[in-house]
């Protein structure tokens, strides 16, 4: 059986829960058959992310490293296809930190592609009758950091192990004042489960649009 690590953060910017922990603790009180998924809450730090999201693997030994973060005001599931080496936070972490134009890892490749087949995972959510789709960013915060962290260890140390990322909306008690999309956190952990069975299950992408003009 694969073994799938699922990550979400803890709450930042103010908020009262992060989405992402929240759709990632209940895909894992109602997992599905034929993957052994494990799971981890990350710190909303540049310091610390990284060295917890290490532990956590080396922990659980996976397969697969599904990492998962709150994307405030994108409507869908987002599976992202690239993270770059940069952190240029417009916010501070929960540390205080706010790093501008640093690399994550000082000498390391400007980019990493997300070894996740990410267009079957949007086309596996959307048959699941839940709203997903392709993101071409993942930011520049801490977020894209741990992205970027995570194929690092995967490219240098791990070899074999496949990650990726996926934003996940607002939860609905999130935006009871703003006019902003969300998406109930038991969708997101639906949508969680189907990504990380698909990504467990085929290693090769599906062709298929997914890109954006802007
Ligand atoms: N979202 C932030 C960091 C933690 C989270 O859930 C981001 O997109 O970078």
């Amino acid at each position: 059986m694969t073994r799938v690590l699922l990550t979400g953060f803890e709450p930042f910017d103010g908020e009262a829960l992060n989405p992402s922990w929240e759709a990632v603790r209940a895909a894992a009180a109602n997992p599905p058959e034929g993957i052994v998924l494990s799971t981890a809450r990350l710190p909303c730090t540049f310091g610390a992310s990284l060295d917890a999201l290490r532990e956590a693997v080396e922990r659980t030994v996976p397969d697969v490293v599904l990492c998962v973060g709150q994307a405030g005001g994108r409507p869908d599931v987002t599976v992202e296809r690239i993270a770059v080496n940069i952190d240029d936070a417009r916010i501070p972490d929960n540390a205080g930190a706010q790093p501008v134009d640093e690399p994550v890892v000082p000498g390391g490749p400007a980019a990493y592609f997300s070894t996740l087949p990410v267009k079957a995972c949007v086309a596996a959510v959307r048959d699941a009758g839940l709203p997903a789709s392709v993101s071409q960013t993942a930011g520049t915060f801490v977020c894209n950091h741990v992205f970027y962290g995570l194929m690092h260890l995967a490219a240098t140390e791990r070899p074999g192990l496949r990650g990726g990322f996926v934003h996940v909306p607002y939860s609905p008690g999130q935006v009871t004042d703003r006019a902003l999309p969300s998406l109930p956190v038991a969708a997101v952990a639906e949508a969680l489960c189907v990504i990380a069975v698909t990504a467990a299950g085929c290693t090769t992408d599906i062709r298929a649009e997914g890109g954006a003009t802007h």
